[in-house]
């Protein structure tokens, strides 16, 4: 185990549908820490450089649209293994795949209206928190909530 930081977004969707604070919910049930956090509208440059692996496919361009298209809330989120654990917790991308209990899965219909974004290796988290917090705005917090977790 290793305590690493993610990049995770409530994406337009979420915040419009008023899931977000479902979402922020389930991160803090979960026991991860929020070390970050922004509610802000990207624009195409930082939308297009977030999603960068998915240029020249044919849905890249709705979703930089998409993604753009109001605001979001963005939160760098700390934990055990907290990369792959967030990724659990947001389920597979199309929500028909995603196992019950998943946000995907309780709260999705269709694959471009998933509703988070959770980084998916270490190097992506690394690369995408920077697009999205300077490292002024992220607040380093002691792991007290993490008390009632066997000491390691
Ligand atoms: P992820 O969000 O589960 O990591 P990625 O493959 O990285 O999934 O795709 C990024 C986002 O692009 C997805 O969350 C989804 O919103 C959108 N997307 C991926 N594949 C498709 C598709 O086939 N059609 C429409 N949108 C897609
Ligand atoms: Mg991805």
């Amino acid at each position: 185990m290793a305590i690493q930081r993610t990049l995770i977004l409530c994406k337009p969707d979420a915040v419009s549908r008023g899931l977000s604070g479902e979402i922020i919910r389930r991160i803090e049930a979960r026991g991860y820490l929020l070390i970050g956090m922004k509610l802000m509208q990207l624009d195409g440059e930082r939308a297009r450089k977030h999603y960068g692996e998915h240029e020249g496919k044919p849905f890249f361009g709705g979703l930089v649209d998409f993604i753009t298209s109001g605001p979001l809330v963005a939160m760098a989120v700390e934990g055990d293994d907290a990369i792959e654990g967030m990724r659990q917790m947001i389920g597979a991308t199309n929500p028909l795949q995603a196992a019950p209990g998943t946000i995907r899965a309780d709260f999705a219909q269709q694959i471009g209206r998933n509703l988070v974004h959770g980084s998916d290796s270490h190097e992506s988290a690394k690369r995408e928190l920077s697009i999205f917090f300077s490292p002024s705005e992220i607040v380093s917090r002691k792991h007290d909530s993490h008390k009632w977790l066997v000491e390691k």
